[in-house]
């Protein structure tokens, strides 16, 4: 059986931790952007910097810096009039817990998640999916959009196969079909840099605007509920701690009073063995004078 000293060094661990969350709650609560703060997953080399250079309109200088191999360490933000945009780093095969390693879960508000169109999702995908859907609750099927990017690698048949393929893994692994758009970010950068509509257009790129000022409507609704949620939860957790707190200190007060029972009979036994010293001591040395 665990002994009470370790139990409550564990008590008191994961209250801390209940208490940093809440301090971060509140901090984040006070210093949020009233902007929705739109936030770039996916893994290594999924075109996420290159998307967010295109919806930020940064066509010829890259803001979010591109590249073949690893590029982004950390996270990056942009500001435009309606938005605040988050580029992160690809989630990394090796993590055992990208979410919780990776900045900014908890400011986002709307996820883009970046899944390049080589085939079906991949398993440390969905489990960044379960993940994300787990933080943001009920309200995961609003905030989550997956992006299908480079379409323009692929042939019309293909995409909307992967794309299928994709929608099914989502409603096995998280449970809905989010929203999911195909879009190519080379294709709007042609169009965007030489002027021709109809690139722009296949690109999809509209598509994606329309629908995160859509979703920006109710963005800040759904943090505020998202956060109202998450301290309730906070608030249970802490009182189950709180109980679990009392429950040790009791078994506390209760060994501090065996041991002071044990004290005093202990103190008993001392008090007698003192007498009788004191007793036969006294008879010896009258002895000793008898003899004399
Ligand atoms: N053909 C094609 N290539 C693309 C597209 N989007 C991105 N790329 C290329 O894919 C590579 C990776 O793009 P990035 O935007 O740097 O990818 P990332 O997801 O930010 O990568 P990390 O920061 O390393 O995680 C670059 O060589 C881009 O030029 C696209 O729509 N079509
Ligand atoms: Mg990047």
């Amino acid at each position: 059986m665990e002994n009470l000293d370790s139990k409550s060094a564990k008590l008191i661990k994961s209250t801390t931790l209940l208490f940093d969350q809440g301090n971060a709650l509140l901090t984040h609560s006070k210093k949020d952007s009233t902007k929705p703060v739109v936030v770039a997953w996916g893994l290594m080399n999924a075109g996420k910097s290159y998307l967010l250079n295109m919806l930020t309109q940064h066509i010829e200088d890259e803001y979010f810096k591109t590249n073949d191999f690893r590029e982004t360490a950390k996270v990056k933000k942009f500001e435009t009039e309606d938005f605040v945009f988050l580029d992160t780093p690809g989630l990394d095969a090796c993590e055992k817990d990208n979410l919780t390693a990776v900045d900014g879960v908890g400011k986002a508000d709307i996820v883009l998640f970046v899944h390049q169109l080589q085939g079906e999702l991949e398993a440390i995908e969905i489990d960044f999916l379960q993940g994300l859907v787990k933080s943001f609750g009920e309200y995961a099927s609003d905030n989550i959009i997956i992006i299908l990017s480079k379409v323009d690698k692929e042939s019309d048949d293909k995409v909307e196969a992967i794309k299928q393929k994709v929608l099914d893994q989502c409603e096995i692994y998280i449970g809905f079909e989010p929203s999911c758009i195909a879009v190519s970010n080379t294709v709007y950068k042609k169009g965007a840099e030489k002027k021709i509509q109809g690139l722009m257009k296949n690109s999809n790129m509209d598509t994606l605007h329309t629908t995160l000022h859509k979703l920006s409507e109710s963005a800040y609704d759904v943090r505020t509920e998202h956060r109202v949620q998450k301290k309730q939860q906070l608030i249970k957790e802490l009182k189950l701690e709180q109980k679990k707190l009392e429950n040790i200190l009791m078994q506390y007060k209760e060994k501090t009073s065996e041991f002071n029972e044990d004290v005093k009979s202990f103190n008993a036994v001392i008090d007698k063995l003192k007498n009788f010293m004191t007793n036969i001591s006294k008879e010896h040395y009258d002895l000793e004078l008898q003899r004399d």
